[in-house]
């Protein structure tokens, strides 16, 4: 069950919770500062945003909190788990000032359940998925044949996105967006996870434009000083491009802990244009991805990409983008691998 939720009051979402570089534990320097901090004509590190959450039941009434060990999750939407055979159903109500919707990769929907309003011939009920109105609610339904599980060169399990898409740009720099995790026939845990990994971690890269949000107007009235920044000001602009990783930038995302020896599947994407294609590098431990050893992988705008790990080097490494800009502008992060 999702709702996608409009937040009023508050700090929505933020790219900087901690109020500082947790990677120099240091003040942030003049490049950083340009991203995270609010002022005259600057709406900082805070944004009203459109997420995806989960609750227990269709009548949304008790919304499911996110495990604490999950929080790195950050303003990602809910993990979606099938095996192949299964049915996914979702029943979505859209409580956000914006119609929405939401389009899985990988599965096979029929027309009804495929979100995306563009001449399909199709009409009536099969364009209600399209464009889910402010306080609407439609279920989409999802199959999950062999095509939409692991393939001969890949694992056990594999990852597919799902995002709005009804002003598929808008709305995802909205925020919304999240994984979805498909396991072999006979593979999934009780909970859906792959039952020959310990542990699965799930990343998104993406510059993330505030510019296009169709929350930019509400973020600079509610966060930014005023004088407002002039329309179309290049300085303003480049504040609002958020390299971050599930939303979070400079080391601000919450550390994920992994252990000595664990399986751990790492699923990583990318969203956004051409200045999202991001190289994710783990300092510390090597990876094991479409058969090949690394300790960088290659995603582009809508790539998404599995790589297994088995740490064997404790400590607090860096996890980051090796694109330079991208580093400098604090896309960048760290995890723990603990003894075992
Ligand atoms: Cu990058």
């Amino acid at each position: 069950m999702l709702a996608p939720r409009r937040h009023q009051g508050g700090h929505d979402a933020d790219y900087a919770p901690t109020g500082s570089n947790q990677i120099t534990d240091q003040r942030y320097d003049t490049v950083a500062d340009t991203y995270v901090r609010t002022g005259p004509g600057r709406i900082g590190s805070a944004y009203t945003k459109c997420l995806y959450r989960e609750y227990t039941d269709s009548g949304f009434s008790t919304r499911k909190n996110r495990a604490a060990r999950d929080a790195y999750l950050g303003f990602m939407g809910p993990i979606l788990r099938g095996e192949v055979g299964d049915t996914i159903k979702v029943v979505f109500r859209n409580t956000c000032v914006i119609p929405a919707s939401v389009h899985p990769h990988g599965v096979f929907y029929a027309k009804s359940s495929e979100v995306a309003p563009y001449a399909d011939n199709t009409s009536g009920k099969d364009g209600l998925d399209d464009a889910v109105p402010t306080n609407g609610r439609h279920t989409y339904t999802w199959l999950v044949p062999a095509r939409a599980g692991p393939g001969p060169s890949d694992g056990s399990s594999v990852m597919w996105m799902y995002h709005s898409h009804t002003d598929e740009i808008g709305d995802t720099y909205a925020g919304l967006q999240g994984f979805m995790e498909i396991t072999a026939r006979g593979m999934a845990c009780a909970d859906g996870s792959p039952k020959d990994v310990d542990r699965e971690v799930f990343e998104l890269f993406s510059v993330m434009n505030e510019n296009k949000s169709p929350y930019l107007t509400d973020n600079v009235h509610r966060f930014a000083q005023e004088p407002y920044a002039p329309p179309g000001d290049e300085d303003f602009e480049e504040s609002n491009l958020m390299h971050s990783i599930n939303g979070y930038v400079f080391g601000n995302q919450p550390m994920l802990t992994l252990h000595k020896g664990e399986r751990v599947r790492w699923y990583l994407m990318s969203m956004g244009t051409e200045v999202d294609l991001h190289t994710p590098h783990w300092h510390g431990n090597d990876v094991l991805s479409m058969g090949m050893r690394m300790d960088v992988v290659n995603l582009l705008p809508a790539s998404m990409v599995t790589a297994d790990m088995v740490p064997d080097n404790p400590g607090i490494w860096l996890f980051h983008c090796h694109v330079n800009d991208h580093i400098a502008a604090g896309m960048i992060t760290r995890y723990r691998v603990a003894d075992a």
